[in-house]
């Protein structure tokens, strides 16, 4: 199984896989003014036709055996395989994650969209609504059409009342991620297709109310996030959105930051590079097996974000910072290099992970904290959290290595958000995830469309007893 899987893994790291493959049926020119939804619809039926061919021509070939350890996941320190570790089972056509290289959204590396994708007036980071463009149909949008997108958004942003009660009557400890699911999966009361569905829409259409309900569900996490945000951490009370502002400022003005134009930046280039990770991590396959029983749009993410919560997943941006700061108290700021392994040391035979580090697919630098680095050099070279985050990056790898276990021992997304977060003052650490959780959206809802406009089944692999493994065997032995 390891070769031809490896095999695989090789191909997709090819420069024609690089080249974004995925995204080649579809046209390079946008019709400059079809709206998103005018644009999904003229591509539907292409793509249908397109996962006819690959099943005609493919769909008799082998992916590739599975083995027993596979299953069970924890096998030996020295031989430690998670469960489902690899296992190809899933369509995602949003992004595609090379272990080597990093996510490409649609073929796209974090650099290319930051330079192909619209930004807003004198900014210079991609505008998040270009990025969800771009997941949903594989081409670049035009200014037009992304200011199209912001104000459909804006339009789109009130809550209903029972959701903001909801959220006001949660106990300020109450963790910000659990407020958050509740109030999205309280959203599904207004679902487009949940309604369309009792009402007996015919398969085809799915595709249509999905939309909408997507569409609504990323414009109403702005309000949900702030409403938490001010209820836990300020007085409660939320400025209106306005109707003219791109999606991260009316994000960053609920928060109470809109009048600073670097943090509206740093929001832009946040919720893209979280947008999507392929579709095997927790919170984007949670979002496909719930939606795959037919959940509308706001049931899958909400469950989503259940995952998300988790730390070894999104909360590990929340563990950096507490980490760091800990280390802070414990070994005073400016510390020698020789305190701080002192410290990672004490982590690991603590039996806690180092968190921000390692990956499960990952075996380099994620670009995602290469970006934010660069964006950090860029706005804040002084900030001294930012110096120290660079000196556990010249320390941390070493001692993972050394320790022997993890199989990447390099930093991921979330070694580097709360820095950068911190330093324009939203210092609320507790909070972090649920920005991970507005951007994560952005690529579940896009594969949530697509799951419904090709008729994806209902998700149901096998499972087995370890009696049944067993017996399994022994019959073939
Ligand atoms: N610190 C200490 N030990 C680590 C480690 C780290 N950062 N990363 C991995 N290990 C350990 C694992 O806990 C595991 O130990 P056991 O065999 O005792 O259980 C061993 O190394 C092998 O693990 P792995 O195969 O390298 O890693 P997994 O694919 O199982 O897990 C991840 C990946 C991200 C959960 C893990 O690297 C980790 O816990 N990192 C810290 C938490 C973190 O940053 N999570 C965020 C990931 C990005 C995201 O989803 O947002």
């Amino acid at each position: 199984m390891a070769a031809s899987l490896r095999s695989i893994v090789q191909a997709s790291r090819s420069p024609f896989a690089r080249a974004g493959i995925a995204s080649a049926r579809f046209s390079s020119t946008v019709p400059k003014q079809s709206t998103l939804k005018d644009r999904l619809a003229e591509l539907i039926p292409a793509e249908i036709e397109h996962v006819k061919q690959i099943r005609a021509q493919h769909g008799k070939k082998s992916f590739g055996p599975v083995l027993v350890d596979q299953l069970y996941g924890h096998v030996s320190p020295s031989s430690r395989l998670s469960s489902m570790r690899g296992l190809p089972a899933l369509i995602w056509d949003g992004s595609v994650l090379d272990a080597e290289e990093g996510i490409r959204f649609r073929g796209k590396s974090i650099p290319e969209c930051q330079e192909l994708l619209p930004k807003a007036p004198g900014g210079s980071e991609p505008l998040p609504e270009g990025l969800f463009w771009l997941l949903v149909t594989g081409e670049i949008p035009t200014q037009e059409q992304v200011t199209g997108l912001s104000r459909d958004w804006a339009a789109r942003a009130a809550i209903p009342e029972f959701v903001e009660e909801i959220l006001d009557r949660c106990p300020p400890t109450l963790h910000p991620m659990s407020q958050f699911s509740l109030a999205v999966t309280a959203l599904n009361h207004d679902s487009a297709f949940a309604k369309a569905y009792q009402d007996g829409i015919s398969k085809k259409d799915y595709w249509g109310p999905t939309f909408e309900d997507a569409m609504d569900l990323i414009a109403k996490l702005p309000n949900i996030a702030g409403r938490i945000y001010r209820n836990v951490f300020g007085d409660g009370k939320l400025p209106a959105i306005d109707l003219h502002k791109d999606y991260s400022h009316n994000l960053a003005t609920l928060f109470g930051f809109g009048e600073n134009e670097a943090f509206v930046e740093l929001l832009r280039l946040y919720i893209t590079i979280h947008s999507d990770h392929e579709g095997g991590n927790v919170s984007a396959h949670t979002g496909k097996l719930v939606g795959s029983a037919l959940s509308d749009p706001f049931l899958a993410f909400g469950a989503s974000l259940n995952g998300l919560a988790g730390p070894l997943h999104g909360l590990a941006n929340q563990e950096v910072l507490v980490w760091l700061r800990k280390m802070q108290e414990k070994i005073g700021e400016n510390a020698s290099d020789v305190a701080v392994k002192e410290y990672v040391w004490s982590t690991l035979k603590g039996g806690q992970v180092v968190p921000g580090y390692g990956h499960a697919v990952l075996r380099k630098t994620d670009p995602r904290y290469v970006a934010q680095r660069e964006f950090a050099l860029k706005h804040l070279p002084h900030d001294p959290l930012f110096r120290l985050v660079g000196q556990v990056y010249n320390i941390v790898p070493n001692i993972l290595l050394e320790a022997g276990k993890a199989k990447n021992p390099w930093p991921n997304v979330d070694a580097h958000s709360g820095v950068l977060l911190t330093h324009y003052g939203l210092t609320q650490m507790q909070f972090y995830t649920v920005l991970f959780g507005v951007s994560r959206a952005f690529g579940v809802a896009a594969q949530l469309i697509w799951d419904r406009a090709l008729g994806a089944p209902l998700e149901r692999p096998k499972s087995y007893s370890s009696a049944a493994i067993e017996k399994i065997f022994r019959d073939h032995e």
